[in-house]
């Protein structure tokens, strides 16, 4: 009698990663308001389609950010240790400890190294890594984090507490030297100081920590989620770094790589202090269309298919789209808008279509118009670029060889552009 029972799971449809195999779909224009108008300047945009558009995203797919701004009023932070000796001599490390509403609350652990050759303030890219900040650089004074890490992405012990083992695991995807070496500093926090990326994480994070009912809250849709958290941790960490002196809070871009990059859209979208805004490879629920049906689906990341997904990261009415994308009253181009007329930057890799590379450049092409009524040429192509080849004027766009990942290659092109939009002087 088992069989029945598989029916009650919704059966997951092929993926499509055959360009020829895509249904066609029509985007909404973020241009035309709630009530049909056409938006036709940079004032109609600011005061009344940009909170339009950011509600889209709030109540579909991110869920609403809590006004904090009273609790983060008693914000503490210190420095625990630091060193003007790091990295070979070249740069200043410091880590700090933040406590965003006050010691009465949980705690993140910023990791920091800016440049020693820095005349002044450095510029800054800050981004959250997987597995803790002692994973993103070969370097043995960096803390290890004291919150649940998975083993998908460091190495760990029976209590899901990092290990020194996990040192410079993900030191690739980072880039310290070659950064500090052209003269911008680096931040980095461990997500899981924000939320622990698992469907009950929230319990140990922010979540709980800023909701009345703390661990007992009912998450109800239109409320935030994980990656919403991950995004105000942004925030918060572009906020210990204001109050930083080696540091240029007017020049600090900020970056995420897939779920990260996703969050580090969220975060650019909500927060402009935010220079520069760089989406690496953030595919479904990041650059990529979602009614684009191509490698993963709003269905599959819902959690629409069981055992597959992560209904976690997004507000309950997302999932509400799966095999109904065309429904949706928004999409990617709507994210990344929110960015404009800040400097954008979007990649892509040429074996990641689970991420659907072209979908994310189209995601860009369709965020233009609004660049261009704020005054801004934006990406200013919509001609598909070769692999290596990075183009486009406020909004870049590159597709690197190789598999769903940021490398060195992705480094080079963020700082060349930041070399134009947020100079290192
Ligand atoms: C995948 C997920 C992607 C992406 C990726 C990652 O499993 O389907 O959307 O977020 O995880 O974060 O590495």
């Amino acid at each position: 009698m088992l069989f029945p029972l598989l029916f009650l799971a919704a059966a997951m449809p092929a993926t499509i990663d055959d360009e020829s195999k895509v249904p066609p779909y029509t985007l909404p224009d973020p241009l035309v308001d709630n009530a049909g108008q056409k938006v036709v300047d940079a004032k109609q945009w600011r005061e009344s389609r940009r909170p339009e558009v950011l509600k889209l995203v709030e109540d579909n797919i991110f869920g609403r950010t809590p006004d904090t701004r009273e609790r983060t009023k008693a914000a503490v932070s210190e420095v625990v240790e630091t060193s003007t000796a790091a990295l070979g001599g070249k740069a200043t490390r410091t880590q700090l400890k933040v406590w965003p509403i006050g010691k009465s609350g949980p705690a993140f652990d910023l990791l920091l190294y800016t440049p020693n050759a820095a005349k002044g303030p450095a510029p800054v890219f800050l981004g959250l890594n997987f597995g803790g900040n002692h994973t993103t650089v070969e370097d043995p004074a960096v803390r290890l984090p004291s919150t649940w890490v998975s083993k998908q992405w460091a190495a760990i012990d029976g209590s899901n507490r990092a290990t020194e083992k996990g040192r410079g695991g993900q030191a690739s995807r980072w880039q310290a030297e070659a950064l500090i070496a052209r003269g911008y500093g680096l931040a980095t926090v461990y997500c899981g100081d924000f939320e622990p990326d698992f469907p009950e994480g929230w319990k140990q994070g922010f979540r709980a920590a800023l909701s009345p009912a703390g661990a007992n809250t009912v998450w109800k849709d239109g409320d935030w989620a994980c990656i919403g958290a991950w995004a105000w941790g942004l925030s918060r960490s572009l906020d210990a770094l204001e109050r930083f002196p080696a540091v240029d809070a007017k020049r600090v871009a900020v970056i995420g790589h897939s779920r990260l990059g996703k969050a580090s859209l969220w975060a650019g979208a909500q927060d402009q202090r935010f220079a520069f805004v760089i989406s690496n490879n953030s595919g479904c629920g990041g650059a990529a269309l979602n009614k684009r049906i191509f490698g993963e689906t709003v269905g599959v990341i819902s959690g629409h298919y069981q055992g597959r997904g992560f209904p976690h990261w997004f507000t309950a009415r997302f999932a509400t789209f799966a095999e109904k994308e065309d429904q949706l009253p928004l999409d990617a181009h709507y994210l990344l808008a929110l960015a404009a007329p800040r400097p954008l930057y979007v990649a892509s890799a040429s074996e990641d279509s689970w991420a659907d590379p072209l979908g994310e450049f189209l995601g860009a092409v369709h965020a233009d118009p609004v660049y261009q009524v704020l005054g801004e040429p934006g990406l200013g192509t919509k001609e598909y670029p070769s692999v290596s080849k990075s183009v486009g004027k406020t909004v870049g766009y590159h597709i690197r060889p190789g598999a769903h990942d940021i490398l060195l290659e992705d480094w080079k092109n963020y700082a060349d552009f930041a070399d134009r939009v947020m100079p290192a002087k």
